[in-house]
């Protein structure tokens, strides 16, 4: 059976949660505490040798980096499909796949260590700054979901990445004006009615 490490406040992490649920895979979770630096214990750096979560174990084969592990189920598992057919669905579904990991996600990162910190030694800059990035992109994701109900046109890898971030958002209370970004809040609803939305919490 596939094993995934993983650790349940982990959006990289529940970002692979989603795509093996929806895959309709079973999996065996096991769990490594963050909290408890597990991740760098010298056992798992020989999983994953930078000491990160997610990783995962496909009958001894390892596999690690959320984006790569789920291209890896796409591939091993192609049903049900998460990605489009075609060569230019695939770049753009990617595209924004990485936009999610390199320009929407690590500023909940920031906005994470800065509430992890006492009141009165929170950076308010830094919490407003990735306020205003994630703002920011609700822009490029209303464009691209013009006319579709999911990023690539079909849900997608996409998505999925995106759908591991929602529960954050609402935690931090960021909230998507909906006369500004009217597709962008429809889509959010559509990703949290997914059955996987829930299950993929822990
Ligand atoms: N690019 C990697 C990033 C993985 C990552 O940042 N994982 C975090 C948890 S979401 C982690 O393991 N943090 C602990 C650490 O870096 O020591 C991926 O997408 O899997």
């Amino acid at each position: 059976m596939i094993k995934l490490y993983t650790f349940p406040p982990s959006t990289n992490s529940r970002k692979v949660r989603i795509a093996l649920i929806e895959k309709g895979l079973e999996f065996e979770r096991i769990n490594v505490d963050l909290t408890k630096r597990e991740q760098k214990a010298s056992e798992y750096l020989k999983i994953h040798p930078f000491g990160q979560i997610p990783a995962l174990d496909d009958e001894g084969f390892i596999v690690y980096d959320s984006t790569v592990i789920n291209e890896y189920l796409e591939d091993e598992y192609p049903y049900p499909p998460l990605m489009p057919k075609d060569s230019e669905g695939r770049a753009r579904a990617r595209l924004m796949e990485d936009f999610r990991d390199s320009h929407f996600n690590p500023y909940l990162v920031h906005i994470i260590q800065e509430m992890r910190k006492p009141e009165g030694e929170r950076d308010a800059a830094r919490i407003d700054n990735a306020k205003a990035e994630i703002t920011k992109a609700w822009d490029r994701i209303e464009k691209e979901l013009n006319g579709k109900e999911y990023l690539a046109g079909a849900f997608s890898l996409a998505d999925v990445a995106f759908m591991s971030n929602i529960e954050l958002l609402d935690r931090f209370g960021i909230a998507v004006d909906a006369a500004q970004y009217p597709n962008t809040v429809a889509w959010i609803a559509r990703l949290k009615a997914r059955p996987s939305f829930a299950v993929s919490a822990q």
